[in-house]
């Protein structure tokens, strides 16, 4: 069996739930469940006996040796993670706590552990740590993609942590021989993504007739990748990668926030024309003039501090060595994904509770909603 962290959220569910489905060996899914974590997403898992849910911090060292002894993985791989930039500039203890603290105390577990096993069980004992993109800091226009050597400059406190948690993880590989594997994304998109995130966010609202926010000049550039292709990749890293090394993941999808929304808005146009929207009782028409298209909802708001610019990958490591390719176009998964929130704003709602209210609170309040793009 392997044992899965942050299994409860977005990427972490996906994962298992293609796990299942492809590989077919037992599952731990170690998770504290914050606001991100949601066992609902692995409802068509939770009747599966090669499913198990243990909820608990990987901050939590007794814990986690217990886990580890109980079930004896043959891998961790670790998605547990504190995951939003807007939310490390607002609060970043939390970020140092799981993501340092938390990466650490799972790596010192998982060291204990791994030194007691016998062979073949120790040489094929892996830990794999999901990274980011993020930590390569920013780029230009015209640079080229991150490479796996591209030196560590993370930007916000988010990234800042990740950094220090992959670090942590080359170091255990170095000094002790842990056999580690770190994977780096970029942003992932798709199904059970907490609508905090820019696609989640951007598809409720403007579903719901809300202003959808985009930051400064909605120029800045993420590269787009469909978490079913990620998950595919964490796969292969884990059964084929080798040891000690990274592999970066990029949907080779590069696309302005202002594409993105505008991409949004055209295919709600497409499957829930405003005429149709407004019946929905949940509906709020935004200003006082009608509105005929969604992309009328988009509004520049007050940009992030430290906005990274530009993120690109280079995945051609993970390609050449691995075979991995990303399947999914950005405008089929985008697709997708706005087919699959309108087919789930129930469990929208059910996760976005009053906590999440008095985020959007937090975050948007000052941000001038007025300026429509
Ligand atoms: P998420 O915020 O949706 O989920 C994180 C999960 O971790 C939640 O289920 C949460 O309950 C759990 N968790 C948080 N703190 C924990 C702790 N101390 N102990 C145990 N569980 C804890 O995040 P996500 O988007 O699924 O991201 C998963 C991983 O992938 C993270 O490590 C993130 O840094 C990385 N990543 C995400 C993206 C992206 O676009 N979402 C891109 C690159 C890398
Ligand atoms: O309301 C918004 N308006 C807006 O313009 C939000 C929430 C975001 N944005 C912008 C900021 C970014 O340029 O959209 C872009 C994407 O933002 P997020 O969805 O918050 O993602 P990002 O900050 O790029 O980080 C994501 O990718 C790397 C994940 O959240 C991280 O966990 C991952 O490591």
């Amino acid at each position: 069996m392997i044992l899965v962290t942050g299994g409860a959220g977005f990427i972490g569910s996906n994962f298992i739930l293609d796990w299942l489905a492809t590989k077919g060996t037992p599952v731990v899914n170690l998770d504290k469940l914050t606001y991100a974590g949601n066992p609902a997403n692995l409802a068509a898992a939770a009747k599966d006996d090669r499913y198990v849910f243990v909820k608990g911090d990987i901050g939590d060292r007794e814990f986690v040796g217990k886990i580890l002894r109980e079930h004896k993985p043959r891998a961790v791989v670790n998605f547990a993670a504190e995951s939003h930039v807007d939310r490390s500039i607002h609060g970043p203890d939390a970020f140092v706590q799981t993501n340092v603290v938390g990466t650490f105390n799972l790596l010192e577990e998982a060291r204990a552990y791994w030194s007691n096993l016998k062979e073949p069980e120790r040489s094929d004992f892996r830990f794999l740590h999901v990274s980011t993109d993020e930590v390569y800091g920013s780029l230009g226009s015209n640079d080229p993609a991150f490479t796996e050597t591209t030196s560590y400059s993370p930007n916000s406190p988010y990234a800042a942590s990740k950094a220090a948690s992959d670090h942590l993880v080359r170091a255990y590989h170095h000094t002790y021989g842990l056999p580690v594997i770190t994977t780096n994304c970029s942003n992932n998109y798709g199904p059970f993504q907490f609508p905090e995130k820019l696609i989640p966010l951007a598809i409720v609202n403007a579903a719901r007739g809300k202003p959808v926010p985009v930051y400064g000049d909605g120029l800045n550039v993420r590269d787009w990748l469909y978490v079913g292709d990620h998950c595919a990749g964490v796969r292969l890293a884990l059964n084929k990668g080798r040891v000690g090394e990274t592999y970066n993941i990029g949907g080779n999808a590069e696309k302005t926030n202002l594409e993105v929304v505008q991409s949004i808005c055209a295919i709600l146009d497409e499957l829930r024309p405003l005429e149709a929207a407004i019946h929905d009782s949940r509906f709020t028409i935004h200003g006082s003039k009608p509105i005929t298209r969604h992309s009328s909802l988009v509004t520049l708001v007050k940009d992030r501090p430290g906005h990274d610019r530009r993120y690109a990958m280079d995945a051609r490591k993970i390609e050449r060595e691995l075979g991995w390719r990303a399947r999914e176009r950005f405008e089929t998964g985008l697709r997708k994904t706005v087919h699959w929130y309108l087919d789930h704003m129930d469990w929208v709602d059910s996760v976005t509770s009053g906590a999440y209210r008095d985020w959007v609170e937090l975050n948007y309040a000052d941000r001038e909603m007025g300026n429509r793009k």
